[in-house]
């Protein structure tokens, strides 16, 4: 057995939890998946919860007075309590299922922005957002007029804090919207005190948690953070599910997003009023197989322990920072092991990353190349393309091994030795 004693975690029995993981992905090359901020592998766990919803109990929520929409509405309802939960929000109402995390923060985009926000009024944003939380802004912002400021990146790829401080210093804040964790140069940023700062200045906070809530716990009470935006297929949960936690008071301030059925009181031909949260912004019929497996995912994860598998992380992805560090013309990007997380991103010396990615492929070794949805944060770094390897709880140093041995035999196949 895999034990990884100072680790707590028994590797033999996560790998086995994850089918996907256990093939062969050309002969003789195992795969190795090294993907996981795109989209992570599902485990056995949740593949078998949406499949006992779908056989046995499957039926629209909220709607029947019989058996099967009881026993659906049940279910999609407790998934909404084991969320709370995983996240500690105060209250079931504010947590609000959405597509992604990319629709999380639509949402508040659309709804809190075009209901505050006008000219002269400052949104904050940052240099490595993923494009999920800047086109939403620059959209609102050609719709109200409102202004947007960006944190710099410095060279050690991490947030600019004096810049930042001296935009809620002199400009008017009205919300500061930044990720938790880059998903290009592993960057964990210093929330906490960033939403401390955000709020002595009168702003609201939203954190794009895609990166973070599926590897480190995420309290959003102790961070006091405003809104949460993630995804359910980033933390072993299935695609179409996401999350918005936003605080209560806000979110009972906000009109809704999508108009139709389940988000209203009462309707007439002469206008409607809207449903009690959270169903204010879950029109028609939602994601319920989805929402139960995302379900599922945080009862596996929180099996695990959010402080076991972030350990194991940081362990899995220090140990590739030091090995790719020993390979001849491999860049690295990104800040210091300690302020990082989850994934290790590179150039290899002038190879275009989608050809190491596919060479890499060969090897069995799966990884993302291109400028992973953050082009801003790609000309910052002075390159069009990177290759990325992401880790999650079932990766280990085995992986990187392969990981590196790979990159050895691409560098062989650009002539560059071996
Ligand atoms: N990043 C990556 O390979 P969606 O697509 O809505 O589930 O997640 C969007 C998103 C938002 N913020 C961050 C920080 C992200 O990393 C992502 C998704 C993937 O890096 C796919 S582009």
């Amino acid at each position: 057995m895999t034990k990884n004693t100072h680790l707590q975690l028994d590797m033999t029995t996560i790998l086995a939890d994850f089918p996907a993981l256990d093939q062969e992905v050309h002969p003789g090359k195992r795969l190795v998946f090294l993907d996981s901020a795109a989209s992570s592998q599902k485990p056995r766990q949740v593949i078998d919860a949406m499949s006992a919803y779908l056989r046995h109990d499957h039926a629209n929520v909220h709607r029947g007075i019989h058996t099967l929409s009881e026993r659906a509405t049940a279910a999609y309802e407790g998934a909404r309590d084991k969320i709370r939960d995983f996240i500690h929000a105060r209250s079931r109402r504010e947590i609000i299922y959405t597509r992604n995390a990319t629709e999380a923060i639509n949402l508040v985009a659309a709804t809190w922005g075009r209901a505050n926000l006008g000219p002269g009024d400052v949104v904050v944003l940052s240099e490595m957002e993923h494009h999920s939380n800047l086109v939403p802004w620059q959209m609102l912002a050609e719709q109200v007029g409102c202004t947007l400021h960006y944190i710099p990146v410095t060279d050690t790829g991490e947030l600019d804090l004096d810049t930042y401080a001296a935009f809620l210093r002199d400009e008017p804040v009205k919300l500061v919207s930044v990720m938790h964790v880059s998903n290009v140069l592993g960057t964990v940023n210093p929330v906490a005190d960033m939403i401390r700062q955000a709020h002595e200045a009168g702003a609201l906070f939203l954190i794009d948690g895609a990166q973070s809530v599926p590897h480190l716990a995420v309290d959003v009470q102790a961070l006091d953070v405003d809104f949460l935006a993630f995804s359910g297929h980033k933390m072993a949960g299935p695609t179409g599910i996401g999350v918005l936690y936003g605080k209560r008071e806000l979110l009972d301030a906000m009109p809704p997003y999508m108009g139709g059925g389940e988000m209203i009181k009462r309707v007439t031909l002469d206008g409607s009023t809207w449903n009690d949260l959270p169903h204010k912004f879950e029109a028609g019929t939602p994601a319920i197989a989805e929402a139960v497996g995302l379900g599922a995912a945080v009862d596996y994860l929180g099996a695990l322990g959010m402080s076991n598998i972030l350990a194991h992380e940081q362990v899995v992805v220090n140990y590739a920072l030091d090995r790719l560090s020993e390979v001849p013309g491999l860049t690295l990007y990104g800040p210091s092991p300690d302020k990082r997380n989850g994934v290790a991103t590179f150039t290899l010396q002038d190879m275009h990353a989608h050809d190491v990615a596919q060479l890499l492929d060969v090897e069995g070794v799966a990884v993302r190349a291109g400028h992973h949805c953050a082009m801003p944060l790609h000309q910052r770094l002075g390159v069009a393309a990177t290759a990325r390897a992401s880790f999650y709880v079932y990766n280990t140093t085995a992986d990187v091994d392969v990981l590196v041995d790979a990159i050895f035999a691409a560098r062989k196949t650009f002539g560059f030795g071996g």
